[in-house]
């Protein structure tokens, strides 16, 4: 078996690679471990840079996105018990952003690539990479796939980035977790809610106008069946807790997940002709919702390398890729950190700590330049 590029993982991004890679006329195949019901119901991310939702338009993969994404104008900063707006399209001269489930994204993308790409291999897992072939076992027998390029597309726990020799590490764990759940309730508030409070973070969003999309944070190691729905839902209205006529709505708790946090970086996200992109090469605390954001911006820029190479035989942008990708990564990682340690309560946090929090938080309520900063790098950096 050969293909030009062999993308090994079918997340959002070996998916929106196989699909610009077909609309530029190269060929691929995308091994994915998994089945195909566990990729599409996998709950994941949900918000959206301009960018993303672009780039999926760009490539005829957002024909339900624009009919059922909910579009953003901006989130709100609650704390000390008050609501602060920030405007986005005011602070960035005119982005916002969309609500979108990345569950969806796979979906739209999967009935895409089965109806028109190459092929896409369901439970079909890459166990070795060399330099011009790749290993990979489907129906317990391995199988042998050629290739011109390798793109690792296989996430956190993925074999890819194992291939790039003297690889540099860069990472953070977190001392906490989030418990996330999905719940049939509309959402309470049109648009999402951070919040700091003396109990830890929480986060209101949603999926649609019917189901609420929310977070909390609890200690690592969390069970969520120690989290029956009453206590998430009393722990949420005390997070929440605001000064103004509000209320949370509470319903049928359909999904609850703990999610740890961590912040990690490889270099390079390059060797030879193996390429990293997405959550094989970085991850980041979902706090500034940049992960799979991250990953679509990585396959579009390698998408755009490998089709100058292939129409001008130029190496050039192949040859930028990591330091190209690396540079958006890494603004994005400190920004991820910055809305982490802004807004959770450490297990050791001190009253001194939580007064810079406030302090903080206080500035970005009063001050347009440091709301745009948040604004701007939330909303997505060109
Ligand atoms: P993915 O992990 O999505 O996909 C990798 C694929 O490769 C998987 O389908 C896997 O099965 C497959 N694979 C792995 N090894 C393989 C092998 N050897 N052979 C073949 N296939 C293999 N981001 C946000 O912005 N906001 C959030 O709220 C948020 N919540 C998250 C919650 C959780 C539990 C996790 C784990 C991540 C969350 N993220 C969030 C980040 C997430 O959205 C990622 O950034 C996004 O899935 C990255 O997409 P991919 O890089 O495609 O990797
Ligand atoms: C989500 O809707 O899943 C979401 C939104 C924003 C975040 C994290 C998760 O920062």
């Amino acid at each position: 078996m050969f293909a030009t590029v062999a993308i090994v993982g079918a997340g959002p991004a070996g998916l929106l690679l196989a699909r610009m890679l077909h609309n530029a006329g190269i060929d691929s195949i995308v091994l994915e471990h998994r089945d195909r019901a566990y990729v599409e119901h996998r709950q994941r991310a949900g918000m959206l840079e301009q960018g993303t939702v672009d780039a999926l338009r760009a490539c005829g993969a957002a024909e339900r996105l624009d009919r059922e994404g909910l579009v953003h104008h901006g989130i709100e900063l609650r704390f000390d018990h008050q609501s602060h707006h920030l405007d986005f399209p005011a602070l960035t001269g005119g982005r916002s952003v969309m609500i979108y489930a990345q569950t969806e994204i796979v979906k739209d993308l999967v009935a895409l690539q089965l109806a028109e790409g190459g092929p896409l291999l369901f439970e079909a897992e890459a166990i070795a990479i060399e330099d011009d072939m790749l290993t990979f076992v489907r129906d317990g027998v391995e199988e042998k796939l050629g290739f011109d390029f390798v793109v690792g597309c296989d996430g956190f726990h993925g074999i890819s980035r194992a291939a790039i020799p003297d690889a540099r590490v860069y990472e953070r764990d977190y001392p906490y977790s989030w418990l996330g759940i999905l719940a049939d309730v509309p959402p309470s508030c049109e648009e999402l809610i951070y919040a700091h409070s003396d109990r830890g973070f929480a986060l209101h969003s949603m999926r649609s106008p019917t189901v609420s999309r929310l977070y909390l944070q609890v200690p690592n190691d969390t069970d969520p069946d120690d989290w029956p729905d009453d206590r998430i839902w009393d722990e949420l209205d005390a997070r929440f807790a605001v000064d103004a006529d509000w209320k949370l709505m509470r319903g049928p708790i359909t999904q609850k997940a703990v999610t740890p946090m961590r912040s990690f970086v490889t270099e390079p996200m390059r060797h030879g002709r193996l390429f990293l992109a997405g959550d094989a090469a970085h991850i980041v605390p979902p706090t500034g919702a940049k992960g799979l954001n991250l990953a679509i911006a990585d396959v579009v820029t390698l998408a755009k390398a490998l089709q100058h190479w292939f129409t001008t035989g130029s190496p050039d942008l192949l040859n930028t890729y990591s330091d190209t990708c690396l540079r958006r990564v890494w603004r994005a990682e400190h920004f991820s950190y910055f809305m982490t340690t802004l807004l959770h309560r450490a297990p050791d946090q001190t009253p001194f700590d939580t007064r810079l929090q406030l302090s903080q938080l206080h500035r970005i309520a009063d001050s347009r330049h440091a709301a745009a900063e948040l604004a701007e790098n939330y909303a997505g950096l060109p």
